[in-house]
């Protein structure tokens, strides 16, 4: 296992692809599809285009489907719910496809789903992450960070540190072959730095501060979680977790 991580979907290598890509979005989208995948939904559907999206929830039932889009921290018009966690309860979830739209998380998943293992990953579903890398051991591993419209973010990179560091630990691989670039070192230094104090680190984040500027408070706690969701998503069709 070789391990790649890549601040934004911007700077990840345009012409290849690894074994296993994982999208990263703290704050919130990838959150908000663990949660929404944990609690019964029976597919979360991506999409970085509000009209495909529109256009492709409209051949599901109305019944079984729920539309989240958010741009700018906020629930785009029309739709059911925006990008939070908790709107994703469990009576809301069960049987339900979640087509979604996000500003920043779901373009990184878009850019690196031709890779032949899919996943998301966020803090509340670290563990469950690392140990499906473990039993399967891709050969080349991708962690991309969503960032925030090309620019980099402190909760994707403290994320990908937590994945990196617990791997790293329980593989057993020296560091040096583990690491494929300098940002692994930078994001497992990074979230040993604060990994007691992770909400502190999402509430400094400029999109944390983007987030409680618009009154969103509780989401950056639940977000900050480590380890509380047994739940992984993965590709099983082209922006289909
Ligand atoms: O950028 C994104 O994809 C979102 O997760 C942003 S927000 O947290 O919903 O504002």
């Amino acid at each position: 296992m070789k391990l790649f991580i890549y601040h934004t979907p911007e700077l990840t290598p345009a012409d290849k692809m690894p074994a296993c890509a994982i999208a990263v979005d703290v704050l919130r989208a990838t959150t908000t599809m663990a949660t929404a995948l944990n609690n019964g939904a029976e597919a979360v559907q991506v999409f970085s285009d509000l009209d495909k999206l529109m256009a492709e929830s409209e051949k599901w039932p109305a019944d079984k489907r729920i539309r989240a889009g958010e741009r700018g921290g906020g629930k785009v018009e029309g739709f059911d719910m925006g990008n939070s966690p908790f709107d994703c309860t469990p009576e809301k979830m069960t049987g339900k496809r979640i087509f979604i739209s996000t500003t920043n998380g779901t373009r990184a998943l878009e850019r690196v789903q031709a890779a032949a293992t899919v996943l998301t990953a966020a803090l509340i579903n670290r563990k469950s992450v690392v140990q499906f890398l473990l039993n399967k051991r891709p050969e080349t591993i991708w962690i991309v960070g969503s960032g925030w419209e090309g620019s980099y973010s402190l909760e994707d990179t403290v994320c990908a540190g937590a994945i990196a560091q617990s791997l790293l630990a329980e593989s057993g691989i020296p560091a040096s072959d583990f690491a494929g670039n300098d940002e692994v070192f930078g994001a497992i230094a990074l979230y040993l730095h604060w990994q007691d104090r992770l909400h502190e680190l999402l509430e400094r984040a400029s999109h944390g501060q983007r987030l409680l500027g618009l009154g969103v408070i509780e989401d950056l706690k639940y977000c900050a979680q480590t380890d509380t969701l047994d739940v992984l998503p993965v590709q099983r069709e082209p922006g289909v977790l």
